[in-house]
């Protein structure tokens, strides 16, 4: 397991167990596209709820400025930063157990008033990183730059596959 604990982290990826490492890590690759650091830490909601509203109350002061939270089932873990910070959490939703993430969907999306929590689809970890970028981007010109060409440059792709697509789809056609 790499445990990241990061200096300079803007920010947190927390999960609610060590087997859910690797959907997770969906969210820290996202970021490092945009150069925006991060740390990632298994700290479960129900084994150890201390450990995680400490963590939430440390996180502003830390620098800290969103948290994406991650886990499967019942899932509280991201609820549970929510009400120890007022800084925006993401929430991801995991795949597995027996109903399969519908479960911990449910759980992190039904959230109390005035205690919100952003969700994102079952194991969309990298949305959540995008929806991040897109929320710092709002104060940082440079990451918006970089948001901004990152999209252009897909849909540059996509624009070119189009083309390159289109002798077939006009045989078929024919
Ligand atoms: C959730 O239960 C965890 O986030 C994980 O998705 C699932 C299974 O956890 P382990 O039993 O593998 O620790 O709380």
């Amino acid at each position: 397991m790499e445990q990241s604990s990061g200096r300079g982290a803007r920010i947190g990826i927390l999960m609610g167990s060590q087997s859910d490492w690797a959907k997770m890590e969906k969210a820290a690759e996202a970021l490092k596209q945009f150069e925006v650091p991060c740390e990632m830490l298994v700290l479960s909601a129900h084994r150890l709820p201390d450990r995680v509203a400490e963590y939430a109350r440390q996180a502003e002061a830390r620098g800290l400025q969103i948290l994406i939270a991650g886990a499967g089932m019942a899932n509280h873990l991201a609820g549970a930063l929510a009400a120890n910070c007022t800084l925006p959490v993401i929430g991801v939703p995991l795949s597995g157990g027996a109903l399969n993430g519908v479960d911990a969907l449910y759980a992190t999306v039904q959230m109390p008033k005035g205690v919100p929590v952003a969700t994102v689809a079952i194991d969309g970890a990298a949305n959540a990183a995008y929806l991040a970028v897109e929320i710092m981007a709002l104060q940082d010109e440079p990451l918006r730059a970089r948001l901004k060409a990152l999209r252009q440059a897909e849909r540059a792709k996509l624009e070119a596959a189009l083309v390159e697509q289109t002798p077939h789809v006009q045989e078929v056609a024919r």
